[in-house]
């Protein structure tokens, strides 16, 4: 049955700076506030997309501050721009790898996604959204390109006139021609993982005494994390700490590292600390994996993960490729070496795995910035990635830092570190990347931190499956010994620039692999210092986040 509600067309006029970045557009809450501001991005969206009349958008976010307005103002221009039908998580609620599931599972045209990711939330904190295609992943930026253009030029937007959707309550309602769907945010994701792992193995390792702290930051994933690893496998109540999602994620960076996640890093460091911890990010795609006395690189979580998927019996048939992004370490690349299959590096972002997955060129995928997933989504997946650490270890019976030291000693040590700084002026930033652009190529054949360079240049990708380009992502120094120093600048912060510069270094002996990091990476980081100047182009003589 119909309703017919007004549609109203909205004169608006553009806004400045409405390109989506690394992970769609990151704003300052106030920012997205302004009257018509959220309106003509998403105007601009619907202005981009071909042949969506009559059908179905997921929309859900993190629940951090304005979700559920921004919710009300999309529900509201979907109907009036003439899709069929939203599915919306109940609450807005819906993880980043949820959308994706749920865009896959139910044939939707799209998804969009409302999270600044780890940014932290609340009034005067950031808001972002998003855009999923129907493969389930990030728009590629041919689209978000588009969307950008459309938002220079737009001069009005369509909206219905009608009263909130009462988005706690499951079951269909209709917002003119269009049914709006509220879904159990945790329903379609819970099913998806069953069918991965080997839950009988994970629900006996719970049983038999293994015992999991899972760090949900106040953030999404608190009620998928409860239901699946509480509810469905049986780890004990209390399992899951931070697992209400709040506006503000309690005033914290739901940002699973060694810093932000310091509740966790306090119980694993405790006299009785559990096997393993685990944390997630404000939208639920990035995971941190910890065990008793070590804690796994994201690097090194994708190089193991590679090496055992095959002990979950959704990869059960092996691992076709990997890919990971350029910062991240190489470790992943020596796995799929032994295993004779392709490794892929692109751009950082997760829209540059989507070809790939799409073409079964992959199975698994990371990044340093602690992103794991695998072709079960087109999203990073931090619960999955903890579910498949669960199934790696109820598999092997070994601790998580036998686990890793195992794979060292047959891999080699891959010591990683990234060095952020934080909130420096933009100028000096890009000033910074246009002398290391102008220097780097000519240090090849010189001697840096006692090394010979042998790489020196600016990333270009050109995408093995749709020969799409990207250039300018990141300047990378490589060494005769496989060392390498890469910087850029991130894609995803709101407030001024934020350098990071990624250091590695390998080391083959096991008799050398119990060094802290940045003691191993000493001359490394020394030589990434001199080599940009960043003390004299940003002022700051030493990182604010080091991980
Ligand atoms: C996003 C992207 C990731 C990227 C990360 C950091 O993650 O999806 O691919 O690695 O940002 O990007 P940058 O170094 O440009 O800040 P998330 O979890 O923030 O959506």
């Amino acid at each position: 049955m119909s309703h017919s509600v007004p549609v109203q067309t909205v004169a608006t006029t553009p806004f400045e700076g409405q390109r989506p970045g690394t992970s769609g557009l990151r704003k300052k809450v106030k920012v997205f506030a302004q009257s018509h501001y959220l309106e003509n991005f998403v105007q601009a969206l619907f202005d981009s997309l071909d042949g969506f009349s009559g059908g179905t958008l997921v929309v859900g976010g993190d629940g951090r501050y304005h979700n559920r307005t921004a919710v009300q103002v999309i529900l509201k221009m979907a109907a009036a721009n003439g899709f069929g039908r939203v599915k919306v998580g109940r609450g807005g609620i819906l993880s980043t790898p949820a959308v994706s599931c749920v865009i896959r599972k139910h044939k939707a045209f799209g998804g969009i996604v409302l999270s600044a990711s780890h940014n932290p939330g609340g009034p005067d904190e950031d808001f972002g959204i998003k855009y999923n295609v129907s493969a389930g992943g990030p728009a590629p930026e041919k689209v978000t390109e588009a969307v950008y253009a459309r938002t220079q030029t737009i001069s009005g937007y369509r909206i219905v006139e009608a009263p909130d959707v009462d988005l706690d309550r499951l079951g269909e309602t209709t917002l003119g021609d269009m049914v709006v769907e509220v879904i159990d945010p945790v329903a379609d994701y819970a099913e998806l993982m069953e069918q991965l792992f080997d839950m009988d193995a994970i629900r006996a390792l719970f049983a038999g005494g293994f015992r999991l702290c899972f760090d949900a930051m106040h953030a999404v994933t608190g009620p998928y994390a409860r239901e699946i690893l509480e509810g469905r496998l049986g780890a004990a109540p209390g399992t899951v700490i931070n697992g209400t999602p709040l506006e503000d994620f309690g005033g914290g960076h739901p940002d699973p590292n060694l810093v932000h996640a310091h509740d966790l890093v306090e119980v694993m460091e405790g006299a009785d600390a559990p096997d393993m911890g685990a944390a997630s990010d404000g939208d639920g795609d990035r995971n941190m994996i910890l065990g008793r006395g070590i804690y796994v690189t994201p690097s090194d979580s994708l190089a193991i993960l590679t090496a055992n998927a095959h002990l979950a019996p959704g990869y059960a048939r092996g691992v076709a490729g990997v890919a990971r992004s350029m910062p991240t370490s190489r470790a992943a690349d020596r796995v799929a070496e032994k295993l004779g299959i392709p490794a892929f590096e692109t751009p950082t972002g997760w829209k540059f795995f989507g070809t790939l997955l799409d073409a079964g060129k992959v199975t698994l995928c990371g990044e340093e910035s602690f992103g794991t997933g695998s072709d079960h989504v087109r999203e990073k997946d931090g619960l999955w990635a903890v579910l498949l650490w669960l199934n790696v270890v109820a598999k092997r019976g070994e601790s998580i830092a036998d686990i890793v030291r195992g794979h060292w000693a047959e891999y080699g040590r891959t010591y990683y570190s990234r060095h952020d700084y934080e909130g420096i002026d933009s100028d000096g930033a890009d000033r910074l990347m246009a002398h290391l652009r102008a220097t780097v190529p000519g240090l090849v054949g010189q001697t840096v931190a006692g090394r010979e360079v042998v790489l020196g240049d600016d990333f270009a990708y050109t995408d093995p499956v749709d020969g799409s380009t990207a250039a300018k992502q990141g300047i990378r120094i490589g060494f005769a010994d496989g060392s390498r120093i890469v910087y850029r600048l991130s894609g995803t912060g709101t407030a001024g620039a934020t350098l990071r510069v990624y250091i590695e270094r390998y080391e083959p002996d096991a008799a050398r692999h119990d060094l802290d990091p940045q003691e191993a990476l000493a001359d490394l980081i020394a030589a990434a210092g001199s080599v940009a100047d960043i003390a004299g182009f940003t002022g700051r003589e030493a990182p604010t986040v080091i991980t």
